[in-house]
C-alpha cells in the first residue's frame, strides 16, 4: 500500500476510535450497557489496530506519524486504560443486572477517552508536523477542560458518583474551581505557546547592518547581449480585455497587450532580452516572473521583494542576457493565483545560434479559463501539417495549478528537455501518458510519420498530417489506459554535477494543512513546517552552498514544489534513487505521501521565493523564502514577496 494509503486508512481509524470511545461514554449516561460494552470492545479493539497503522506509516518517514507517537498516542492509551479500569466491571455489572447504573467516574473516564481520541485527530488534522509544546499542551488541557465540564454535567444529572449514593454537592463545588483553574491553564498554555512561536521566529530582514550587505535592487541582469546576440525588445502592456477563444467562446481575461496567452518572447542564446512592463488598468498590480529562467534577482518579478508590484499607469524594465536554451514562460507574481488564472502569462522560448532547419516548432501552454482548456490560442481540435520526415518539437507548457495529462499516438517519440534542460539520451517511447506538473515544460520530438500524430490533453486535440488530405478529424485515440512515463527512471544516468552527499545545508519542508496565521487572520492553511507565509522562516544560504531539500507531503494534495532562480537536481522520491537521466528541473510535482529529496548549487545571489507552484496553495500560506545571507531588500513589508 502506498504512503497515502496509510495515511487514509489511519485517518479511517481515528474517526472510528473516535465515534467508538462517543458512543460507549453516551451509551454507558443513558444506560444502555449493552450498547456500552459493544462499543467499549470495539475502541479497545481499534487501538492496536491504530498503532499497526501509525507504525506502518512510521516507515514512510517520522514526519508522517510524530504527533501521533508524541501525543495522539499516549494520551488514547492513557485515557482508555483509565477508562477500562474505571467503567469496565461497573458496565459488565450492568448489562447482567439492568438495575445497577454505571456510576459517574465510568461515564466521565469514558467520554473523556473520546475526547482524547477526538484531540489526537484534531492535532493531526489541524497542526500536523512538527508538533510544538504548545499546541501539545493545548490539547492536553482542552481534553482536561472536556473532562472537568463533563463530570459537572454527568454528577447533576444524577448519575451516582463513584463514592456511592451521596450527593455531589462538595464535587460540583471543586468542580467550579477546577474548570476555573483548567480554563486559565488552557489560556496560559496557548500564550505560551504563541510566544515561544514568535519568540522563535528569526529575525531575517529588509535592512541590513553588516558593511558586506548586497541589495537586489542592485542584483541586475546584463545590459547588453552577447557576442553575436541582438536585443529583442518587447514592451508588454497589461490591461483587461475580452479574449476571444478559436470556439468563439468570449473570455473576461486579464492580459499582456490585449492577448492571452500573451505575446510569445523568442530569442536566440546571447541575446539581450529586453522587456518593459506597463499596467493599463490591472488594478491589482502586475509584474512579469520569467518561470525557471535563472535571472538575477532584481529581474524576478516578486513585487514587495525583488521590485515594487507596477500599478496602473506605471512601468518597469526587465533585463537579461538568453543564456539558457530551452523551453520557458512568463506570468505575473502579483496575486497570481488571480492573475495568472485570469491570463496574464506568455511563453519564452530560446533557440540555440544554430537551428534546425525545416523544423516543425510548436510552443504549446496549456491554460484552463473557466472550464475551458485553451492550449497555445485553441480551446478545439487544431490541425497542423508537416511532411513526412520532418522533425517536430513540441514545447508543452502547462501554466494551470493542476497537472496536466497529456497523450501522443501515432509515432513514437522522446522527452527531450524537461523544464528547458535537456535530457541525456532519452529513449524512444510510445503509448504512454506524460503527466506534467503545473509550472513545468517537456519538449517532445520526433520524426513526422506517413500518418497522422495526435496530441491530446483532456478533451483538446491537436493533429499533425503529412498533407492536408489526411488531415481529416477522426475520433481521438483512447489512450486513458496508458502508463504514466516516470521521469526518474528515463534516459541515461551521467556523472553528477555534485556530490550531494557533502551538502552544506540541508532543509526539510513538511507540506501540510493545518491552522495558521495568513494575511493576519488564523486559516485552514497550506503550511509548511506548521506554519503559512510570511510566519515560516527563511532558508539561509551562502553563495557557493551545496544545497538539499526533503520536501515531504503529509497532505492530500498534490504540491507542484517550485524554488525561484535555480534548477534543482532530483536525487530521489520515496527512498528511491534517481536512476535516469540526470533530472534537473524548476517544478517538481510532489504528491499525496511522497517524499522527494532534490539538490541545487547557490550560485544566484539574491532572496528567492520558494513555494508551490499550485498558486492558490501559494496564496493561502505555501510559500518561503530562500536568502542568502548578507543579501537585503528595500521593498520588503511583511508580506514581501506575495502570491
Ligand atoms: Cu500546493
Amino acid at each position: 500500500m502506498t504512503t497515502l494509503g496509510w495515511i487514509l486508512l489511519d485517518h479511517g481509524v481515528a474517526l472510528l476510535s473516535v465515534a467508538a470511545w462517543f458512543a460507549a461514554g453516551v451509551a454507558a449516561a443513558l444506560r444502555q450497557a449493552r450498547l456500552a460494552c459493544i462499543a467499549l470492545v470495539v475502541a479497545i479493539v481499534l487501538i492496536p489496530l491504530r498503532i499497526f497503522t501509525v507504525a506502518m506509516l512510521a516507515g514512510a518517514g517520522w514526519w508522517y506519524v510524530q504527533e501521533k507517537v508524541l501525543l495522539s498516542l499516549p494520551i488514547l492509551a492513557a485515557s482508555g486504560l483509565a477508562a477500562v479500569v474505571v467503567a469496565g466491571r461497573p458496565l459488565v455489572t450492568a448489562r447482567r443486572d439492568p438495575s445497577t447504573v454505571v456510576p459517574a467516574g465510568g461515564v466521565v473516564t469514558l467520554l473523556t477517552a473520546a475526547y482524547a481520541a477526538l484531540a489526537g485527530l484534531a492535532t493531526t488534522l489541524l497542526v500536523g508536523y512538527p508538533l510544538t509544546w504548545g499546541s501539545a499542551m493545548i490539547s492536553i488541557a482542552l481534553v482536561c477542560l472536556a473532562a472537568v465540564l463533563t463530570a459537572r454535567v454527568v454528577t447533576r444529572s444524577g448519575h451516582p458518583s463513584s463514592d456511592g449514593d451521596r450527593p455531589a454537592v462538595g464535587g460540583a463545588e471543586v468542580s467550579r474551581r477546577s474548570v476555573l483553574r483548567i480554563a486559565g491553564g488552557v489560556v496560559a498554555g496557548g500564550l505560551g505557546g504563541a510566544g515561544t512561536a514568535v519568540s522563535l521566529r528569526p529575525d531575517v530582514g529588509h535592512t541590513g547592518h553588516s558593511p558586506s550587505t548586497l541589495s537586489v535592487a542592485d542584483l541586475r541582469g546584463a545590459r547588453a547581449p552577447g557576442p553575436g546576440g541582438t536585443t529583442v525588445r518587447r514592451v508588454l502592456t497589461a490591461q483587461s480585455a475580452t479574449v476571444r477563444l478559436s470556439s468563439g467562446q468570449a473570455v473576461d481575461a486579464w492580459t499582456y497587450n490585449g492577448q492571452a496567452p500573451g505575446p510569445a518572447i523568442v530569442a536566440t542564446q546571447g541575446d539581450l532580452i529586453e522587456v518593459t512592463l506597463r499596467n493599463k488598468d490591472i488594478e491589482d498590480g502586475v509584474t512579469l516572473h520569467w518561470h525557471g529562467y535563472d535571472v538575477a534577482c532584481g529581474e524576478d518579478g516578486v513585487p514587495g521583494l525583488t521590485q515594487p508590484v507596477v500599478t496602473p499607469g506605471e512601468e518597469f524594465r526587465y533585463r537579461f542576457r538568453a543564456d539558457q536554451l530551452g523551453t520557458y514562460w512568463y506570468h505575473t507574481h502579483q496575486a497570481s493565483h488571480i492573475g495568472v488564472r485570469k491570463g496574464l502569462y506568455g511563453t519564452l522560448v530560446v533557440h540555440p545560434r544554430v537551428r534546425q532547419e525545416r523544423q516543425l516548432d510548436l510552443t504549446l501552454p496549456l491554460h484552463t479559463f473557466g472550464d475551458t482548456l485553451v492550449v497555445a490560442d485553441q480551446d478545439g481540435h487544431t490541425d497542423h501539417t508537416a511532411e513526412a520526415g520532418t522533425p517536430v518539437r513540441l514545447r508543452l507548457i502547462n501554466t494551470d495549478p493542476d497537472p496536466h495529462r497529456l497523450t501522443l499516438s501515432g509515432t513514437p517519440f522522446r522527452v527531450t528537455a524537461v523544464d528547458g534542460r535537456d535530457l541525456n539520451h532519452p529513449g524512444e517511447i510510445s503509448e504512454v501518458g506524460l503527466r506534467l506538473p503545473a509550472g513545468g515544460r517537456y519538449d517532445v520530438e520526433f520524426t513526422m510519420p506517413h500518418s497522422p500524430v495526435v496530441l491530446v490533453a483532456d478533451d483538446v486535440v491537436l493533429r499533425i498530417a503529412p498533407d492536408r488530405a489526411a488531415a481529416r478529424p477522426e475520433a481521438a485515440p483512447d489512450t486513458a489506459g496508458w502508463p504514466e512515463l516516470d521521469l526518474l527512471h528515463y534516459g541515461e544516468p551521467a556523472p553528477a554535477a555534485f556530490d550531494a552527499r557533502k551538502a552544506d545545508r540541508h532543509f526539510t519542508l513538511v507540506l501540510d494543512r493545518g491552522v495558521a496565521v495568513v494575511d493576519g487572520r488564523p486559516a485552514y492553511a497550506h503550511t509548511v513546517n506548521g506554519r503559512a507565509h510570511p510566519s515560516i522562516p527563511d532558508q539561509l544560504v551562502a553563495e557557493g552552498d551545496l544545497v538539499t531539500f526533503t520536501v515531504v507531503n503529509r497532505s492530500l494534495d498534490t504540491h507542484p514544489w517550485h524554488l525561484h532562480g535555480h534548477p534543482v537536481l532530483v536525487l530521489s522520491r520515496d527512498g528511491v534513487p534517481a536512476a535516469g537521466s540526470p533530472l534537473w528541473v524548476d517544478t517538481f510535482d510532489v504528491r499525496p505521501g511522497q517524499v522527494w529529496t532534490v539538490a541545487f548549487r547557490a550560485t544566484n545571489p539574491g532572496i528567492w521565493m520558494n513555494h508551490c507552484h499550485n498558486l492558490p496553495h501559494a496564496h493561502e500560506g505555501m510559500m518561503l523564502r530562500l536568502a542568502y545571507t548578507g543579501v537585503t531588500t528595500p521593498y520588503g513589508d511583511a508580506h514581501a514577496g506575495h502570491g
